[in-house]
């Protein structure tokens, strides 16, 4: 039967060499729990379901192992806290004959049996194993743009999957399926809705629907939060205000939220956007940002959730640099903001952009909680038709060095709290799914929702590592075969900043739907919405220049930083432009003037575009048919629009280099 991917990475087919499925019967005879919890009955479910794809055998259950041979599942709540083993996290080892997943709660067996059944997905051994294992970050969230009319913001694969029409009535076996790839990653946490946010969602009718999903997600270990819209005071409590100063205001926040407890006591809390792109905020009312994030947090405090205000807000200054805003409007809040408050960072300080500098405010606010926001979906990065994995891109952020206390002062380490030892932490990624057959869209696309749960579990985790187990559990378990498709995933981010955004170029997206070139774009409703804000092409050059001479944006890093990406003679390459204005025919260190590197890249991209189908085309036998089709394609698609990049952005900027296209350019290889 050919494989429409709605099974995502959890398809568990049957390992085909027979010998492999062999070498796990000894360990496969019975699965031993004592207890009929529901997570651990899912535990034990997902168990069965998957050694019966992988291993073709039924597995039975007993409430104890008497005999070797079988899994066990153990919940100790008694067991010594330890240094390197959270509540959340487990230990899977061999004892007696028998494999003992053991946790101190149910969420982290069920985390544990979903690992076991990765090894063997991934073709390892169970013969030795000895695992442990426990979340950097403790929430690990998607963020779904998704409204209540069944469109999805940013969203490229199909409408909502939330059937907001059926629920409660109707609840979408989906939500299941959601529920188990969600585990299978560790993500604990889900934003149902839109930041941009409807204030619908509060109302009686909708916390109805959100508790029937979340009663769906609670045994799978997963909390829902809502983006709630700030002036809802007005819109629903019919008050004259949303001021969050004004006791009124307070008083319906503190009884909405006790309302919402009612139908989920188990609430994770509000997601909010606000003063951002003409969403409703404190600022309306001359408050701040921690004015109304800690109204929130207040009304939060007989409870166990939180509050999530994120940091992505700019004005519309011609003259400013969007670069420094959301640092400029909530560094001297630092150290105002309730503990239950975490502030949502993008992972760069404009949008999500195909390469983007990490955000300043990583590092730069000892006093309070950030959390990291990162874009699954792939707004400016090729939607649903361009082959972009990333992982490599989500570990260039974590993995950069912010120097805020002394090297080895990673992003990450500021968002899993271990820099300024905070209480929470927290990744979260705006969702790529939707109703589409395969979740995503893009076959590929799977692999960036897998690559963002396995890192916000584990941020060391190597992009190497994440795209062979998701080769392997999705596509095939074939060494050479698995090579080339990584080998493929591991170059398509850069090959698709080579032909959209080379050398820390940005924004120059089509206006508002952001797919496809436009440089040109020189008016919009807002200044800031235009590409020539971003590029600054002008006679003598390229790039926005952000050291002294200008915005002076650099200054918001750390010194070390600043060294690094301050002077345009050592800024590395892939940044330049984000940092300085570089001439047309200032030579760099590939020995080509500025000019013919960025032409180079443009035509770089390309050809490697024609390689990516290549490679592809040379797996046809390897790899599912339909899945094959579909991917054969998206290539299709990419390379005519790879070329559309190059063409429309090569002529543009020519018209202010003046500088013919350089020959020879990368001959096909
Ligand atoms: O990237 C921009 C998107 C908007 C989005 C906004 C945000 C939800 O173009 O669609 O709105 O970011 O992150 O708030």
């Amino acid at each position: 039967l050919a494989d429409d991917g709605s099974r995502l990475w959890l398809n568990y087919d049957l390992i085909k060499d027979a010998k492999q499925r062999e070498s796990y019967a000894p360990f496969t005879k019975f699965i031993a729990v004592a207890s009929d919890n529901q997570t651990l009955k899912i535990a034990t479910e997902e168990l069965q379901t998957g050694l019966l794809g992988l291993l073709g055998k039924k597995i039975v259950t007993v409430k104890t192992a008497t005999t070797s041979g079988g899994i066990i599942l153990n919940v100790n709540k008694n067991a010594p806290s330890s240094a390197n083993i959270s509540n959340e996290g487990y230990e899977i080892y061999t004892e007696k004959g028998n494999i003992i997943i053991s946790s101190k709660s149910e969420t982290g067996v069920l985390y544990g049996a979903f690992e076991l059944l990765r090894a063997i997905q991934t073709g390892k051994s169970l013969a030795k194993l000895s695992i442990t294992s426990s979340p950097k970050v403790k929430i690990r969230m998607l963020n779904h743009w998704d409204n209540a009319n069944g469109t999805v913001e940013r969203g490229y694969a199909g409408s909502s999957m939330w059937k907001w029409n059926e629920l409660p009535h109707r609840v979408d076996p989906r939500y299941v399926l959601y529920a188990r790839a969600n585990a299978s990653i560790g993500i604990n946490a889900t934003s149902i809705n839109n930041v941009n946010a409807s204030s619908r969602f509060l109302t009686a009718e909708y916390l109805e629907k959100i508790k029937a999903v979340a009663d769906v997600l609670r045994p799978y270990g997963i909390k829902v939060f809502i983006s709630v819209n700030f002036r809802s005071p007005r819109t629903l409590g019919g008050l004259k205000t949303s001021d969050p100063l004004d006791p009124e205001v307070r008083k319906w926040w503190n009884d909405k939220t006790k309302e919402i407890h009612q139908y989920i006591p188990d609430f994770g809390g509000y997601l909010v956007k606000a003063n951002s792109e003409g969403e409703p905020g404190p600022q309306d009312y001359g408050r701040t940002h921690a004015d109304g994030a800690n109204m929130l947090a207040e009304a939060m405090r007989p409870f166990s959730g939180i509050v999530i205000w994120r940091a992505f807000v700019y004005n519309a200054d011609p003259n400013g640099d969007r670069f420094k805003e959301g640092y400029a409007q909530f560094k001297p809040l630092d150290g105002t903001f309730d503990p239950k408050v975490i502030v949502q960072v993008k992972n760069g300080p404009i949008d999500f952009m195909p390469r983007e500098p990490f955000h300043p405010m990583f590092g730069a606010f000892p006093k309070t909680t950030l959390g990291m926001e990162f874009q699954i979906t792939q707004e400016y990065l090729g939607q649903s038709t361009h082959l972009t994995y990333l992982a490599p891109m989500f570990k260039e952020c974590l993995d950069t060095d912010t120097y805020a206390k002394g090297q080895g002062s990673t992003v990450a380490k500021v968002i899993d709290g271990s820099l300024y030892n905070a209480q929470y932490s927290l990744m979260a990624g705006v969702a790529n799914t939707g109703s589409d057959v395969n979740w995503c869209g893009h076959p590929f696309n799977q692999s960036n929702w897998y690559a963002f749960g396995r890192l916000a579990w584990d941020h060391t985790l190597s992009s190497e590592q994440i795209a062979s187990e998701w080769i392997r559990m999705t596509l095939t378990q074939a060494k050479p075969t698995e090579q080339k498709i990584s080998d493929m995933m591991l170059k398509s981010h850069p090959i698709y900043v080579s032909y959209t955004y080379p050398l820390g170029t940005s924004h120059m997206m089509g206006e508002s739907h952001h797919y496809g070139p436009e440089p040109w774009l020189a008016k919009s409703a807002r200044p800031d919405w235009t590409s020539v804000y971003y590029h600054r092409a002008d006679s003598v050059g390229l790039g926005f220049d952000r050291t002294g001479k200008l915005s002076n944006a650099l200054q918001l890093y750390s010194p070390e930083v600043q060294q690094k990406w301050g002077n345009p003679e050592q800024c590395p390459l892939d940044y330049l432009l984000w940092f300085h204005h570089v001439p047309w025919s200032k030579k760099l260190s590939t020995g080509r003037s500025l000019w013919d590197e960025l032409c180079e890249r443009y035509y770089d991209g390309v050809v490697q575009v024609g390689n990516l189908q290549k490679t592809w085309e040379s797996l046809k036998a390897d790899v599912d048919p339909e899945i094959f089709e579909n991917v054969k394609g998206r290539l299709k698609i990419q390379e005519k629009e790879a070329l559309w990049w190059r063409d429309a952005c090569v002529l543009y900027f020519g018209e202010y280099s003046k500088m013919p296209i350089p020959k020879p350019l990368t001959p096909p290889q």
